[in-house]
């Protein structure tokens, strides 16, 4: 043998991108392929990037197998790196160009460590040995899938093992994941919308504070929520006499039904009328002053959602709140995206007056930057703290036995940090 190693450097052109963009399909590929070859598999890491792409790197005992994707271009760049006889990158190079669907492939491969230029040194084999290896001396295979939420500064990384729902609906693409950390995961568009185990935080300070605070709330409207968990908080409220929840994307909800059933508990509630439509139009149409609350619980403002963050939507609800009504949206998160933070605080000040407007805040780990914000506007007097009633939540905490919300997280969330009252003029 003339070298240590074989390195291929491989390009696939117009490959399928829906496959490009598929972190569990990419990463069995990239197994898949090793294993063809004859490798033996020590370790796998692939992340999946929001909105595109998937990188990772197959560990093999006789090197590595490592991609890049850009699904929006069809393109794939893999280096294939083996070493010694037993295995052959071609037959890898074969099978992913295979699997990818690519019309087209290239590749060159590189000596690597040639032998003319080599010479044995000494050392103590018994000092360099891995001690992290099975009894039996074989490496111990290890497999970590990610799932990454970010931008082009922060990223958000979630380990998984695997998919269990993934449609492209008419307006976006919804996927569930099985997360190690926090349960069952949706995601809209490559962003993280809610998890079983931390989904609590979010669901309950967006209905509680305003139901607990609203004089004598009887009718809500829920803008999106299509995962449920919001309708499953409201509907604890049983003075309430009605709850409307207009969601835009039906397979939200059915994938929700299905693997978030802890979420989306409270779907076939007979006190909740479940429409499929868009909420911007809903509430164009509904009738003044027809609703106590209304909760707009949106993805962020971009695809389907942009126009719940519009000053002509936000009028319209003005117009279909009663007299004290109150509107409670999830505002963003001040770190992270303060830009529309800030906008949407200019918004509501100028529909609803900006002494009547107020900021809270959560803490929610898997949003980006943890730090999340909701905004509560009055039409009429309600105030989120004056006359709060602090032993009517501790004894609402108790008896539904609420994991985030109470009294106190109640009066705590709207204090402010400096920078985030800046941004808002507070
Ligand atoms: N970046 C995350 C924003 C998510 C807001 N909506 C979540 C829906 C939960 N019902």
């Amino acid at each position: 043998m003339a070298s240590l190693g074989r390195h291929i450097i491989v390009e696939y052109y117009d490959c399928t991108p829906e496959i490009l963009n598929d972190v569990t399909l990419i990463q069995e590929s990239m197994e898949g392929a090793a294993e063809k070859a004859g490798a033996t598999i020590i370790n796998s890491t692939f992340h999946h990037f929001s909105p595109y792409g998937v990188s990772g790197v197959v560990v093999i005992e006789e090197s590595h197998l490592a991609i890049h994707t850009w699904p929006e271009y069809g393109y794939a760049s893999v280096d294939l790196f083996t070493c010694g006889e037993s295995v052959d990158p071609w037959v890898s190079y074969q099978y992913l160009k295979d699997a990818f669907e690519a019309g087209h492939g290239s590749a060159v491969e590189l000596k690597r460590g040639e032998m003319a230029l080599l010479s044995k040194k000494a050392f103590d084999i018994q000092q360099l040995r891995d001690d992290k290896s099975a009894d039996d001396g074989s490496p111990i295979r290890t497999k970590d899938v990610w799932f990454t939420e970010r931008d082009d500064k922060i990223a958000l990384s979630l380990k998984h093992d695997g998919k269990l729902y993934d449609q492209q609906s008419d307006f976006q693409r919804v996927e569930v994941y099985n997360t190690q950390a926090y349960g069952n995961m949706l995601t809209l568009d490559g962003m993280v919308m809610t998890t079983e185990k931390d989904e609590y935080v979010y669901h309950e300070m967006i209905t509680h504070i305003p139901l607990l605070t609203h004089p004598n709330p009887k009718r809500a409207l829920i803008i999106g929520g299509g995962d449920g968990g919001t309708a499953r908080e409201m509907l604890r409220h049983e003075g309430l006499d009605e709850v409307v929840m207009v969601e835009i994307d039906d397979k939200v909800i059915e994938a929700c039904k299905v693997h978030l059933p802890s979420i989306a508990s409270a779907l076939d509630h007979p006190k909740l009328n479940l429409i499929v439509d868009d909420g911007i139009k809903y509430v164009k149409e509904a009738a003044a002053g027809s609703f106590d609350v209304v909760v707009v619980d949106s993805t962020d403002p971009v695809g389907p959602a942009e126009g719940l963050f519009s000053v002509e939507f936000y009028k319209e609800v003005h117009r279909i709140l009663s007299d004290n009504g109150v509107m409670i949206t999830q505002s963003e998160s001040p770190r992270f995206n303060n830009k529309v933070f800030k906008e949407i605080y200019q918004v509501y000040g100028s529909i609803f007056g900006n002494e009547r407007v107020h900021c809270y805040l959560a803490y929610i780990p898997t949003y980006p930057t943890g730090m999340w914000s909701f905004s509560y506007s009055a039409k009429g007097d309600a105030h989120p703290l004056k006359g709060f009633d602090r032993e009517k939540s501790r004894k609402f905490s108790e008896v539904h036995d609420l994991s985030y919300y109470n009294e106190s997280i109640h009066e705590s969330a709207f204090a402010l940090p400096n920078f985030v009252k800046k941004m808002i003029n507070k």
